[in-house]
């Protein structure tokens, strides 16, 4: 992948005094025989694009060389895997200058080191250093952290190739968005929704999810990672779908939630109009220098004046928010970073900023040109927050819980897009599944 050259290049210029050596992943036994799916590390990921494990890069500033590592496969492997590439394919396939068989390793960071105190290796790739014959790392300055900390301040920014990739994942998890929307029907079960929305992805070539598929029908929306997916879905249900395809390890992720008759009820409506209206304005506000902490305040007081309107909050907005009323029934923040990691790095230490809010809020960054971030306010009825005697006695003069109890079956909502913050103007939406009332309800028409 030609951005990967960039990536190497660019983690060169900020280690420029040290070897800089990663271990790729390697599979991880599930029982017997048999692994669990591989992942490749995503750091790994980043500097190079290759999916597959056992591998190791090392690059070397000084010399400006670039050198991949792979799996030396003996014949009898090759009865069971197939072919595996050779040094020579696999530095064509990879645009990498150098890639040599695995069992050079250590002499090639034997020679790397020559005039260099500093190795840049995370712990892992320590670890398995230590266990390398002549140990070629001894000796060395050991900067784990801050070959961390350059890799997330590095992360943080997707440059053109990689929100291409994420572009790919967005319209393939889009599309399996719309099929679902199209083929839900009261009386399936809630894996049923999984297995379409997942065939589609991999119909769609992307053979690889980002994180487990959510699909929450009635009340099982009010719990936030609900993974059981075993519900029967009722007519008079919202549907909630959390999901995201991966490419090349660049990850979608998300949220829509639909009535599983097609049409919205009256009460859905008011529930959902409040969240969609939020949603709309934190994206349009999402704009490099904004602090998103700021964002994630705006869209609670927006979200809190909604649920006044309905009755369910009195008194002053921002005693509601400040005071924590709010969270009640919208206890997560707006959103997170996302790349190759679901819930991305923020930034690396020259970023962080303390939280300027009054309230507690996890992702704390001042947005950039080429973040990419998702957008995903929610509003949900949760028995353990609302039936809570402490939370019943803190709140009582903010929440009207006997009209709060009237909700309790109604499971929740959440409407999810990924955005990419621009240098100027609003963000760029990678996110192609309808989510207003009438899109949606016109989808499932069709
Ligand atoms: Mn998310």
């Amino acid at each position: 992948m030609k951005s990967s050259l960039f990536h190497r290049n660019a983690l060169a210029s900020k280690l420029s005094d040290g070897l800089i050596v990663l271990a790729g992943g390697s599979p991880v036994l599930r029982n017997g025989d048999v692994h669990h799916p591989f992942r490749q590390r995503s750091d790994f990921l980043y500097l190079t694009g290759v999916e597959e494990p056992d591998c190791w890069v090392v690059i070397d500033p000084k010399r400006r060389s670039h050198t991949l590592f792979i799996p030396k496969v003996d014949s009898h492997h090759r009865v069971w895997l197939g072919h595996v590439p050779s040094p020579a394919e696999a530095r064509a396939a990879y645009g990498i200058g150098r890639a040599l068989h695995i069992d050079r390793l250590a002499r090639e960071i034997r020679r790397g080191r020559r005039g260099l105190r500093v190795l840049y290796a995370d712990r892992g790739t320590l670890a398995r250093l230590a266990r390398l014959k002549g140990r070629p790392a001894r000796g060395l300055a050991l900067r784990p952290a801050a070959l961390q900390d350059a890799l997330e301040t590095l992360r943080a920014v997707k440059d053109a190739g990689e929100v291409a990739l994420m572009r790919r994942a967005s319209d393939v998890t889009g599309r399996a968005f719309r099929t679902v929307m199209k083929t839900v029907r009261p009386g399936m079960v809630e894996r049923e929704v999984q297995a379409v929305f997942e065939s589609e992805c991999l119909r769609s070539g992307l053979t690889r999810l980002a994180f487990e598929t959510i699909v929450a029908a009635g009340k099982n929306a009010a719990v936030l990672h609900y993974r059981r997916n075993d519900a029967r879905i009722r007519g008079c249900d919202l549907v909630l779908l959390d999901a995201g395809a991966e490419r090349l390890g660049y990850a979608a992720d998300i949220t829509r939630t639909f009535p599983a008759g097609g049409r919205f009820t009256a009460r859905q409506k008011d529930v959902y109009s409040i969240v969609l209206e939020a949603q709309k304005a934190m994206i349009d506000r999402a704009r490099a220098g904004v602090v998103s902490a700021d964002l994630h305040v705006q869209s609670m007081t927006m979200i809190a004046e909604g649920l006044k309107g309905l009755g369910l909050l009195k008194g002053t907005t921002s005693g509601l928010v400040e005071g924590g009323a709010v969270r009640l029934f919208y206890p997560h923040g707006f959103g997170h970073m996302l790349g190759l990691d679901v819930h991305d790095t923020a930034g690396g230490r020259r970023r962080k900023l303390p939280n300027p809010a009054k309230v507690p809020v996890r992702f704390v960054a001042r947005l950039e040109p080429g973040f990419v971030i998702t957008v995903e306010p929610g509003i949900y009825f949760i028995e353990a927050l609302l039936e809570d005697p402490a939370n019943r006695r803190k709140f009582k003069g903010s929440v009207d819980f006997t009209r709060a109890e009237t909700f309790l079956g109604f499971g929740g909502v959440r409407i999810e897009d990924n955005i990419v913050v621009r240098r100027h103007g609003p963000p760029l939406n990678l996110t192609t599944v309808p989510k207003d009332i009438d899109g949606i309800e016109d989808l499932m028409r069709a």
